[in-house]
């Protein structure tokens, strides 16, 4: 997954479905620790790696609150993988933020 900021403030991302390892940093190729948040920084470019191992709806979001209350909130899906119970298109706008 690539996280690109063309923003001049950073963004603590977060991934709700477990552990991410940080492969690059604006082109700087980079072995990192596991972790499930990462602070992309101003105007940068990082590259993350993850075993997409546990389907289900998993937040991807920022987490400084009303960056996500404005949208900076996603689901990663799974090719293949049904969410019966899941229907964010029942789901008033305004609930997101939007
Ligand atoms: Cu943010």
């Amino acid at each position: 997954m690539v996280l690109t900021n063309k923003t001049p403030m950073g963004h603590p991302m977060h991934l709700h479905d477990g552990a991410f390892q940080v492969i690059e940093i604006d082109g700087e190729p980079l072995s990192g620790a596991q972790r499930d948040t990462i602070e992309v920084p101003p105007h940068s470019i990082i590259k993350i790696a993850f075993d997409a191992d546990n389907p289900g709806i998993w937040p991807f979001h920022c987490h400084i609150p009303y960056h996500a209350d404005s949208g900076m909130c996603t689901m990663p899906k799974y090719e293949g993988v049904e969410t019966p119970h899941w229907h964010p298109e029942e789901v008033p706008s305004e609930k997101f933020g939007l």
